[in-house]
């Protein structure tokens, strides 16, 4: 499924932003209101905020200019004819959307994906509206949808698999970090987000605390900038009060809008922050606070609508908050965080989720896991996802990596291995807050390097040949890691580099060796000394990657890669490449042998015999990846 042009329906503050993001991402988008005059207005928008955005120095007027050329207008839905995708952004009303789906069914052609920008209807909904379920999704934007990163990608149960991967794959190439949400109601931040917003509102209906200090106690628990009332008056409190009461019509009770919340927005007010903070009532409200938000967080993994990854990345990146729901119940331990939970569980019985309790009883933190792993057929693809920190190597993710490395290491199966980032970057290098915090123990920071060191042989002696897929920067310990791939290849936009030198370390995790082996001494000390970031296309000039592709080709060119190389004979490959690494470390007579030695290894396999058999009768042959049974082995002798 291939999305090249989009159309954007509805023009409005978040239907501009979604427009102008998509256009930046490089695709043909096609913006649609029904009258001129609304499409002019629209289209004002966008052109108001890419200005914007070169006043502020932000953007390049070439870049604008780029940007806006691939914008067009239409007001007749039979101009959206042409498109692979069209994002639904008009108002939330259900009846006008689900009349728009039908009638976008029938002016799109018939593969075109159908995605609705909705937050309080399900999705199922509109998909029921059309001939197509298998096409219809969601994309949750938020706001602002130009420069707020998250994007929910929600599947219905009849969304087609391949349409969700075009979807997770189109939100990349936009620039956006996608989570995986079932169609359920507030899907996955908005579920947890709204109530923390309400419960503030009860906790002023009950007398609990002033507003000054319920926000100043959210804004100390939550880590974070601004508190509820703050938020509120920011984003609007009709937004807060319909949100409510959107998840109280599907969720029950519990979710209700209180009934400050509701006064407040028949009011037409913002709320009045005034009054003394009162210290000593902070620590109730920031209980009540996370409960609520711990509850619903465990709640929504319990009723797979995302995983605690995407929960928690949801919070990271789509509300900037330190830390998500599940890291600040492992920060705080698993069996307070649910002593909290319980608390609402009295007043609301049914609050409490099962899994949380399992979990409490259990005495475990939750796992998040910033190393993914995912093996389809004969190849694994390993993603680095700590997309809030640019995927920066700590303690955590290496050793993440090492056990990711070492399940491939043991699993037959696989025959090549991918290894990539999430989001912005491939890795943008170790994590320079945890070395800063690292470096006042010497022994501790000799640990972290010369574990880094382990890793990347564990990446360099892997059996299985591993391709490194650079998405986006690769610097530091970040473009170490690629080094101590295979093969290399990079989206067009991607940066690499060695920058250790102008934060007074030089490259420590291989760096020095690998890049003199692979680009020569010459090419290696200006890289380091320099520090300077190289575009891709440098890099494969100067021999570092072996191919650049453009951004959207990248990961379908790199599987296209893999799989030509699972499908040749395993063994043949694995000893092929010990004799590769050979050639790095040995003088030419000392790998001369070790290519003998390997290749006649390589000679006694059953892979040689159906190799060199299925030549002679023209077939493609099957690699089992198997050594000859002894027998069978001096049968054909
Ligand atoms: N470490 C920790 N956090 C990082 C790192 C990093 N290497 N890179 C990015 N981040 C974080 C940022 O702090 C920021 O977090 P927050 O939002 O909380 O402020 C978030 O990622 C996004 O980054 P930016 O806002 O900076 O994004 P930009 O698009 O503006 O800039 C850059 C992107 C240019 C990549 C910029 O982030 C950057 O320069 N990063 C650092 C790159 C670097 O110097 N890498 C080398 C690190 S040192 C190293 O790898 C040594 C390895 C060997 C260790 C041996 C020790 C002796």
């Amino acid at each position: 499924m291939e999305i090249k042009t989009v159309g954007v329906v509805g023009c409005g503050l978040m239907g501009a932003g979604i427009a102008q993001t998509i256009a930046e991402g490089g695709y043909a988008t096609i913006v649609r209101e029904p009258t001129q005059e609304l499409l002019d207005k629209g289209l004002g928008r966008i052109r108001d905020f890419l200005a914007k955005g070169v006043e502020k120095g932000k953007v390049s007027p070439a870049r604008r200019d780029e940007v806006w050329a691939r914008i067009k207008g239409t007001t007749d839905l039979a101009g959206l004819g042409d498109c692979d995708l069209i994002v639904e952004a008009i108002v939330e009303v259900r009846d006008a959307k689900r009349a728009l789906f039908a009638d976008l069914d029938r002016a799109c052609k018939p593969g075109a994906i159908l995605a609705t920008n909705t937050s309080s209807f399900k999705v199922a909904d509109f998909a029921a509206a059309t001939q197509r379920p298998k096409l219809v999704a969601g994309l949750h934007y938020f706001f602002p949808s130009v420069i707020n990163k998250l994007l929910e990608v929600v599947r219905t149960d009849a969304t087609a698999p391949d349409a969700i991967d075009a979807l997770m794959n189109f939100a990349r190439l936009t620039g956006k970090l996608p989570i995986l949400v079932r169609d359920a109601p507030g899907f996955a931040v908005n579920r947890y987000f709204v109530p923390w917003l309400n419960e503030s509102v009860r906790l002023l209906d009950e007398g609990v605390a002033n507003i000054p200090t319920i926000d100043a106690a959210a804004r100390d628990a939550f880590n974070i900038g601004m508190g509820p009332f703050a938020l509120m008056n920011a984003t609007g409190v009709p937004i807060a009060f319909h949100s409510a009461a959107s998840l109280h019509e599907s969720l029950g009770n519990f979710y209700a809008p209180a009934p400050g919340l509701r006064k407040q927005f028949d009011s037409g007010k913002p709320w009045e922050i005034v009054g003394d903070e009162d210290a000593s009532r902070k620590p109730a409200v920031a209980d009540r606070l996370q409960g609520v938000v711990f509850g619903i967080a465990a709640r929504l993994v319990e009723e797979e609508v995302a995983s605690v990854e995407d929960t928690e990345r949801g919070a990271l990146i789509g509300l900037r908050w330190a830390k998500g729901p599940f890291g600040m119940m492992n920060d705080l331990g698993i069996k307070r965080a649910h002593k909290l939970v319980e608390r609402i569980e009295k007043q609301c019985p049914g609050f409490a989720p099962k899994l949380l309790r399992t979990q409490a009883t259990r005495g475990e933190p939750w796992t998040l896991r910033d190393v993914r792993l995912s093996i389809e057929g004969q190849i694994a693809s390993i993603t680095m996802s700590r997309p809030e920190a640019l995927n920066a190597l700590n303690g955590k993710v290496l050793r993440e990596l090492k056990e990711t490395l070492a399940a491939i290491r043991a699993n037959r199966e696989v025959r090549v291995v991918i290894l990539t980032g999430e989001g912005d970057a491939f890795v943008a290098g170790a994590d320079i807050k945890e070395m800063q915090q690292l470096a006042a123990k010497p022994a501790a920071i000799r640990a972290f390097t010369a574990f880094g060191h382990r890793v990347m042989r564990d990446i360099e002696t892997l059996p299985q040949p591993v391709i490194a897929a650079i998405n986006g920067f690769a610097l530091g310990g970040g473009m170490e890691i690629a080094l101590a791939c295979d093969i290399r290849l990079a989206s067009s936009s991607a940066r690499l580099g060695l920058p250790e030198v102008g934060l007074g370390i030089f490259p420590g995790f291989g760096g020095t060796q690998r890049a003199a082996r692979l680009v020569g001494r010459g090419a290696a000390s200006q890289l380091i000394f320099s520090g300077d970031p190289i575009s891709a296309d440098e890099a494969a000039r100067i021999g570092v990657v072996n191919r650049v592709v453009p951004p959207a080709a990248l990961m379908a060119e790199t599987r296209k890669l893999a799989a030509r190389i699972a499908s040749r004979a395993p063994v043949a490959v694995a000893k092929a490449k010990a004799a590769i690494h050979a050639s790095q470390q040995l003088p030419l007579d000392q790998g001369l042998q070790v290519e003998l030695d390997r290749v006649c290894e390589a000679f006694a396999t059953q892979d040689r015999v159906e190799g060199m058999q299925a030549f002679i009768e023209k077939r493609k042959p099957v690699f089992t990846g198997q050594p000859p049974k002894r027998k069978a082995r001096r049968a054909r002798a």
